[in-house]
């Protein structure tokens, strides 16, 4: 039933056995895919080793950096698909990033350069790589980004990385309907709060999942491999008519008023 073999998939966002990408990258494996990984370098090469150490049992066939601050980075990643595969099918982008000062206290203060740092590598990102998987796409393909209910709710300290994820999914639409003649969908999960190195970093995710817990209709909070069974769902043909879609995994918290 759900059957990626044959289709190449690029992994963007593993840091660590937390990522959400790193999930993700486990059920696309499961399902048959191809996989690429990008991870985020650093001076001294810690991240590579780190991330390639995680992901060797699932074989990746490309292993690249790709800082998306970096157009060189983000152009030579799509050259070595297209020498290596020859074409790519599935694009799955799990990258935010915003200063932590900006991520509590007065939503109002958020600097022009705390603002221009969140959107370009949490929004701006979604963009670029699309428009540089596009050609690479030549038997149609599938997008998958990953948001948050801070895009359509204010979600207390969550600040300017809601006005990102709120750009994230008007990206979304626009680019669903642009790629939609090329047989590429283009879609977003907007996952529950999750335990990651991002959301650690932030003061009372522990107070935000318990509320989660007391709150969604399935009494939890959802897991990393559950957001990669959807995001497999949406890359596979099962999904062929979605397109431009925020999919909620979320154990159901979004649909609750009290
Ligand atoms: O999108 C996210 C994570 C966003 C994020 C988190 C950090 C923390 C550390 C982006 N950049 C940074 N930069 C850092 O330096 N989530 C959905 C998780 C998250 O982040 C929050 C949340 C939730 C939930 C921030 C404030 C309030 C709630």
């Amino acid at each position: 039933m759900l059957d990626l073999t044959g289709k190449n998939a690029l992994v963007t966002g593993i840091v660590n056995n937390r990522s959400i990408a790193w999930g993700i990258a486990q059920q696309l494996h499961k399902a048959g895919a191809n996989l690429g990984i990008t991870y985020l370098p650093d001076e001294r090469g810690k991240m590579e080793k780190k991330v390639a150490e995680l992901v060797e049992p699932l074989n990746p066939s490309l292993f690249l950096p790709c800082n998306v601050q970096d157009d060189e980075q983000i152009q030579s990643t799509f050259e070595t698909i297209r020498d290596k595969w020859g074409k790519l099918d599935l694009l799955i982008h799990s990258i935010a990033f915003a200063n932590k000062d900006d991520l509590s206290g007065d939503f109002s203060q958020t600097s022009r350069e705390g603002f221009r740092t969140a959107l370009d590598v949490s929004t701006y990102s979604l963009v670029q790589l699309a428009g540089a998987a596009k050609p690479l796409m030549i038997a149609g393909g599938s997008i998958v980004t990953l948001s948050y209910l801070g895009a359509v709710r204010a979600v207390p300290n969550y600040n300017v990385m809601g006005v990102a994820k709120a750009g994230l999914e008007a990206s979304v639409r626009y680019l669903a309907a642009e790629l939609g003649s090329a047989n590429i969908r283009v879609n977003a999960i907007s996952a529950g709060p999750i335990r990651t190195l991002a959301s650690s970093a932030v003061g009372g995710i522990l107070d935000m999942i318990h509320h989660v817990e007391q709150v969604a209709p399935l009494g939890r909070t959802v897991t990393q491999i559950e957001v990669g069974n959807a995001a497999a769902f949406l890359c596979s043909d099962l999904a062929s008519g979605i397109t431009g879609q925020v999919l909620y995994v979320d154990a159901g918290y979004e649909i609750m008023g009290m």
